[in-house]
């Protein structure tokens, strides 16, 4: 194996926290010692503060202490009305991300700063939802597809517009379970509504709520923020690019994009090309302007102009600890608020951008749609100025870094596919050879690998142990969010990687010429992977739940997890879990989310936090789906 491949594990992060003692400066590692045990009944979900006769503890131990809240609502209520919150949480995270998307095309114009720049992704899409393109300028009917979007949030009557894309047999199984969402927004609201003291008393009906609730995320806001981006910034295609803190240049102005949203962080990319600022930055004696992103506006941004890869959510900290950082930029999500205070013992400015997510001790330069240049060229201004303030003797970059390619949305996909047929033949633009060689057995099965890092697990030990066992036994791996920057950084998403896999796969990836890892974007991109999945299924006549797919969230850590997690098994795909959620405290919840959920939606969970152990049910459970196929 080349030094490629285990890089991973020695990626200067033991230094970096020795140099933080040194520094003075805290880090996660300080603040969770300071934190002890954690606290047992929030670790199994059977805490509950929804009013204020609580807060109310009862013990997970049936027969033993307090068995039921002041109320009266027992541990599975409280534990199913718990994770009906976080995915009411996690949805509300991803739509109201994608509802900005859809504005930003509603306001987007020929000669403004937001354009159209997939036009035939624009034209499809109001086809799909029936909008009239004849003799129309593409900026009118931009607009019109917009406002459809946006009314998908709080439509009155109806369901969601998205669901009509999966197969078939998915959308009866939704029907007959009653979960087909309905607005957005109201499906998070219910949620909130029947989890307030004295509405909902029923673990079942919770977990029933929480799934039509995350098919609002899945089917609606992820997708709409997946549609809405491409249509806007364009559709990724493969590109070559670098990642891990390593990409750090000493001579440059370092600027990290952390978050989510790209309308923010795309616009950074353009204002950094800017001549005007390229000159400011040689006048501060920096050879240029290097950006770098961090969990997933890095995703966004890297799988459309190959930005390169800082890290993911686990090294937002270490990135500061580097002492060559000018600035970090966020917008929402999965920013530590511990920012302000480390970048404080550096010259790092933290700069806060979106009204939604203020950090005290941040510098907040609000950043404005309607303004967006101007705005950003402030932002990267202030990283520029901020070049002269480096204190060289607090600088150490650790030398680690990967190629990766990156870039695979379900168009690039389909187009690599095209490469297993004659060339000089009419491309099919089908999954027919996916689903051809799944078929044939050649790939035993294809896996999503997604999520977060979070400190229970070593840092991206069981991301990457997980891929690479997989690749090994003929399952190709898809992969987002944070997951897919451990992929990057461990070297994964080379053509090279091929040589850890299995015979079968590395001649697929040979012949279209891709890697055994494919990187298909940011967390709301997993719309793009229920796509693929349901193409292959509607290819071969059959469900989602049918097919040798499965999702694995290794080491997960936020709400909005626990929506993908529940929108994944409500659309009949198993989903694997690295981490165990905090519903251990209801036998009867467990026993839903393992166990009865498979004979409503065909899929279930599994909870596993060895990784290899994890792998080798994730193997077994794609051979079984095969057998039952006959396949
Ligand atoms: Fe956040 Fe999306 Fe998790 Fe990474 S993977 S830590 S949610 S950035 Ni989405
Ligand atoms: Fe206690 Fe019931 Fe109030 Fe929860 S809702 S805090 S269990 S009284």
């Amino acid at each position: 194996m080349s030094d490629q491949f285990i890089s991973i594990y020695q990626s200067g992060e033991e230094q970096l926290l020795e140099k933080a003692v040194k520094d003075g400066a805290e880090t996660m590692w300080d603040r969770k010692a300071a934190q002890k045990t954690p606290c047992g009944f929030g670790e199994k979900g059977v805490c509950c503060r929804i009013c204020a006769m609580g807060p109310c503890r009862v013990s997970p131990v049936a027969g033993k202490g307090a068995q039921k809240g002041i109320c009266g609502a027992t541990a599975d209520v409280i534990v199913a009305r718990n994770y009906a919150r976080m995915v009411a949480a996690g949805t509300a995270a991803h739509s109201d991300h994608a509802r900005d998307i859809a504005h930003i095309l509603h306001m987007a114009s020929r000669d403004g700063n937001y354009k159209v720049r997939d036009e035939k992704k624009l034209m499809s899409l109001a086809k799909e939802w029936g909008v009239n393109t004849e003799n129309r300028d593409i900026y009118e009917i931009a607009h019109e597809v917009a406002e459809i979007a946006l009314n998908e949030f709080g439509k009155p009557f109806g369901t969601l517009k998205f669901l009509e894309r999966a197969p078939e047999l998915r959308q009866k199984v939704w029907e007959d379970l009653q979960i087909k969402p309905r607005a957005i927004d109201r499906e998070i609201a219910t949620i909130l509504h029947s989890t307030h003291v004295g509405c909902t008393g029923d673990a079942e009906s919770l977990v029933h709520m929480s799934m039509r609730t995350s098919l609002a995320d899945g089917w609606g806001g992820s997708m709409i923020g997946t549609e809405f981006s491409d249509i806007i910034f364009g559709t990724p295609v493969p590109r070559e690019t670098e990642a891990n803190l390593g990409v750090l240049d000493e001579k440059q102005v370092n600027i990290i994009l952390h978050g989510h949203e790209p309308s923010l962080s795309e616009m950074i990319v353009m204002a950094s090309l800017d001549p005007e600022m390229q000159k400011l930055a040689k006048e501060v004696g920096a050879e240029g302007i290097n950006l770098a992103g961090m969990c997933c506006t890095g995703n966004e941004v890297t799988m459309r102009h190959g930005v390169k890869i800082a890290g993911n959510f686990y090294q937002q900290e270490m990135a500061i600890l580097t002492g060559a950082v000018e600035a970090i930029i966020v917008d929402v999500q999965c920013i530590f608020p511990a920012l302000a205070k480390l970048s404080d013992c550096y010259h790092t400015k933290f700069i806060t951008t979106s009204p939604k997510a203020k950090i005290t001790g941040a510098t907040h330069i609000e950043f404005h749609e309607d303004n967006a240049m101007e705005s950003a060229k402030n932002i990267v201004k202030e990283a520029i100025e901020n070049f002269k303030n480096r204190k060289n003797e607090k600088v150490f970059i650790p030398e680690i870094k990967s190629n990766a390619v990156v870039g695979y949305s379900v168009e690039a996909v389909i187009k690599q596919l095209d490469k297993v047929v004659n060339p000089h033949i009419d491309p099919m633009g089908t999954v027919k050879p996916l689903a051809d060689v799944i078929k044939a057995g050649v790939l035993r099965g294809a896996v999503g690998i997604v999520g977060c890092n979070n400190p229970k697990s070593k840092h991206d030990y069981s991301h990457i142990e997980i891929m690479k066992k997989l690749i090994a036994n003929d399952v190709i791996v898809v992969t987002t969010g944070c997951a897919a920057q451990a992929a990057a950084k461990a070297g994964l998403l080379t053509k090279d990687a091929r040589k850890l896999a299995g015979q079968g796969l590395a001649t697929v990836c040979e012949l279209v010429d891709i890697p055994p890892v494919l990187h298909m974007g940011s967390c709301v991109d997993i719309s793009r992977i229920l796509t693929i999945v349901g193409e292959v299924a509607k290819h071969l006549g059959i469900d989602n739940s049918d097919l040798p797919v499965a999702g694995i969230a290794p080491e997960w850590m936020s709400e909005k997890a626990v929506a993908i997690a529940t929108y994944v098994i409500s659309s009949g795909i198993d989903t694997f879990l690295g981490i165990t959620p905090p519903v251990t405290g209801s036998d009867e919840v467990v026993d839903i989310l393992t166990n009865r959920v498979e004979n409503m939606t065909g899929a279930k969970f599994f909870i596993e936090e060895d990784p290899h152990a994890l792998a080798d049910k994730v193997l077994g459970r794609i051979e079984e789906k095969r057998q039952k196929l006959g396949i």
